[in-house]
């Protein structure tokens, strides 16, 4: 009897859940309580904050609540101190930003306690990788927010500004205070007048939210758009036409962010291509910029074809010139040597600049991570990054601390995230994408936050029903039968990610330049070797894996010790990057006392079975979410195991030719053909 009872009260349930498409993110409403304001004061930004407050007040109700200025030293930056009857900060975006706190903590059922919070990084930034013509280079969620195609392409409309405003209002609300409105492979079109006064209109929405408008620029402007023969840093008319450029954006949008550039990279220009080094090129801009304030953020993202070992190369270039950049300069370095792959160690630049400003750069967009159909929390990913030991001035030089300010006095402290977002009405693609933006904007704000306290906070924000307690859904119930299982499954869900597509520090095997599916075959003739996946998994008769060690290209010594002696050895060498630093023979025998090959195996193995183990998860918390997002999610569920099963096949088939070993027998067994994967390409139409 009880058991038809509790079916009928999760049928009740499951078909009171209103509907909802996900784009009012975590930061849905619900009937705020009335609520007393006592600040002084008119600004737009104040005027955010105040409404933020009547609207979604769930505190008690009739409180009052004091915002006020003031100057306290114990304040950095846009930081505050929250009471229970009010906030005080430095700045105006200090009370908006613990306005958004005050909130959170009652959305998310913690007490407003007394509290300072201060952010963990000056600078706060998207990437956004938008095309003029409105496509987005590595996006998933639709076509840009902010550039389209055709005849009226830069009209503002009254759609456009409200959606700017909203993207504007989701990001002050999780302390992200800088946004690059362009793709890095740059146009050199964007900084020209028509353009400009887009950014303008853009700046002018963003501003009250305290979010800062920057541009990727193309480094040989001054030749395509001034006629000049040469864009040489070093050339006399080349400074005065940066200069005058610079001067053009700043007579439009006044409080300008500054500029990020990728340059000699995957051929884009640079000053390279006249004999100058990056910091020629980097220095120069910067020059241009400071009498403004404006930044540099100047990308160390780059390889060349002809190096062995392409992991090394960053460092190499970059930390010659450590000490020489400008003081607005700041060094963008992705977080992992190579590129975003599922799992990288840091990039061993992280703290070895020790006299340069350096901000690690974070892939929201899920690139290698599955698009928008695969469900992946990334925050464990950079929370990994972000903790991980550089050894540099002691242990404890964490690359958050060698980042942040703590370590080394940098004149600047950043972080930068390139963004997911997307005309998609749920803004990301996927429901659960729509984390990872939240993520990054909480660990900009605090480096130190779990990724376990980041998905604690993002779900009760975007699922906890509204009218959870009228409609017999208890807060206990609640968490248990949801926030639970799904938060343990949104911890498990990158790591399972790795398991099924490169395990043991296998990286970038995909097929092709769609980055979703496996290739491990791939070489095409022709095709440069650093970016085909032979490259990187050196699988032969052999072994499997990529020698760095010092007798291989030696890129552990980019590490400090005890890291590079760590590295260097296969017995202390952590499993997870084994085979980035080592080729080892299939029979080596791992830690746990398995065969490497078994090893593999069992890896793949048990990536394909966590997904099957999240879509059980999420068929059992239908009840408690609306019809539209658990279809949605579930269905994408079902593609992410169809693809981790093919991930699983793909790569052992083709390993097993070369280990020449059975796959362990107590492991399901591949239900695919390598010669039909090898000709699906997974992901190829789709993507390309
Ligand atoms: C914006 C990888 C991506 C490119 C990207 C590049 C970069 O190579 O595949 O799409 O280009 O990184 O970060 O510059």
């Amino acid at each position: 009897m009880k058991f038809i009872i509790n079916i009928i009260l999760l049928f009740c349930i499951a078909v009171t859940v209103k509907s909802e498409d996900g784009h009012e993110l975590w930061l849905r409403k619900s009937k705020p309580s009335a609520v007393n304001i006592a600040s002084k004061g008119t600004s737009e930004t104040l005027n955010i904050a105040r409404q933020e407050l009547t609207q979604n007040w769930q505190g008690e109700p009739g409180a009052t609540i004091t915002l006020k200025i003031v100057k306290d030293k114990r304040f950095k930056g846009d930081g505050f101190k929250l009471e229970t009857t009010g906030i005080q900060a430095n700045t105006e975006l200090g009370i908006l930003y613990g306005v958004y706190e005050m909130l959170r903590r009652q959305q998310t059922g913690q007490p407003v306690s007394i509290v300072i919070s201060n952010p963990s990084y000056e600078h706060r930034i998207l990437n956004h990788w938008d095309n003029p013509n409105g496509t987005i280079e590595r996006g998933y969620a639709g076509y840009s927010i902010f550039w389209r195609n055709g005849k009226d392409s830069l009209t503002i409309t009254e759609q456009d500004k409200k959606l700017w405003t909203e993207y504007a209002r989701a990001n002050a609300s999780i302390g992200i205070n800088g946004t690059v409105l362009n793709n890095v492979n740059a146009s050199q079109n964007m900084i020209t007048a028509p353009y400009l006064e887009r950014v303008k209109a853009i700046a002018d929405i963003l501003r009250p939210y305290g979010i800062k408008t920057y541009l990727a620029v193309k480094f040989s402007s001054p030749s395509l758009l001034g006629g000049i023969k040469t864009s040489d840093p070093l050339d006399p008319e080349v400074i005065q036409w940066w200069h005058g450029k610079v001067g053009e954006i700043y007579s439009i949008i006044p409080d300008f962010g500054g500029f990020l550039v990728k340059a000699n990279s995957e051929g884009q220009p640079g000053p390279q291509d006249f004999g100058r080094t990056h910091a020629d090129g980097a220095n120069m801009l910067a020059d241009a910029l400071k009498q403004y304030d404006g930044i540099v953020m100047w990308r160390a993202f780059v390889y060349s074809p002809e190096e062995n070992d392409r992991a090394k190369q960053a460092y190499l270039e970059f930390m010659r010139f450590d000490g020489m950049f400008r003081e607005n300069v700041i060094i963008q370095v992705k977080n992992g040597p190579v590129d975003f792959q599922p799992r990288e160690p840091f990039s061993p630049l992280f703290g070895a600049m020790k006299k340069t400003s350096v901000m690690a750069e974070l892939q929201i967009t899920q690139e290698y991570l599955g698009h928008s159909i695969q469900l992946v929390f990334l925050a464990p990913m950079w929370e990994e990054c972000l903790q991980s030991d550089t050894y540099q001035e002691g242990p404890g030089s964490t690359v958050a601390r060698a980042t942040d300010g703590s370590i080394y006095p940098q004149k600047h402290s950043a972080i930068a995230g390139v963004a997911n977002i997307g005309l998609d009405n749920n803004w990301c693609g996927h429901p659960f994408a729509q984390a990872n933006w939240y993520a990054f904007g909480r660990l900009a704000w605090n480096n130190k936050l779990s990724s376990e306290t980041i998905a604690d906070e993002w779900i009760r924000q975007t699922f906890l029903p509204e009218d959870a307690k009228e409609k017999g859904i208890t807060s206990g119930d609640w968490q248990q039968k949801f926030l639970v299982p799904v938060k343990e499954m949104m911890l498990q869900t990158r790591e399972a990610a790795v398991n099924y597509s490169m395990p043991l520090g296998l990286h970038h095997i995909f097929a092709g330049a769609h980055h979703y599916g496996p290739g491990p075959w791939e070489a095409p003739r022709g095709v440069r070797p650093d970016w085909t996946p032979v490259y990187y998994h050196r699988a032969d008769t052999l072994g499997i894996g990529f020698d760095r060690t010092r007798k291989g290209s030696d890129a552990v010594s980019q590490y400090q010790e005890p890291l590079a002696s760590q590295f260097d050895d296969p017995e202390t060498c952590p499993d997870k990057y084994l085979l980035w630093f080592h080729h080892l023979p299939w029979t080596y025998e791992m830690k746990n006392g398995r065969i490497l090959w078994d090893e593999l195996c069992y890896s793949y193995e048990s990536g394909v079975l966590q997904v099957r183990e999240f879509q059980k998860i999420w068929d059992q918390v239908e009840p408690y979410v609306d019809k539209q997002r658990f279809s949605e999610v579930q269905s994408k569920l079902r593609r992410h195991y169809r693809d981790a099963r093919i991930w699983k096949d793909a790569c052992l088939l083709y390993f097993q030719q070369y280990s020449k070993l059975p796959i362990p027998y107590d492991i399901e067994r591949p239900e695919n053909d390598l010669e039909d994967l090898m000709k699906i390409r997974l992901g190829w139409s789709h993507h390309n």
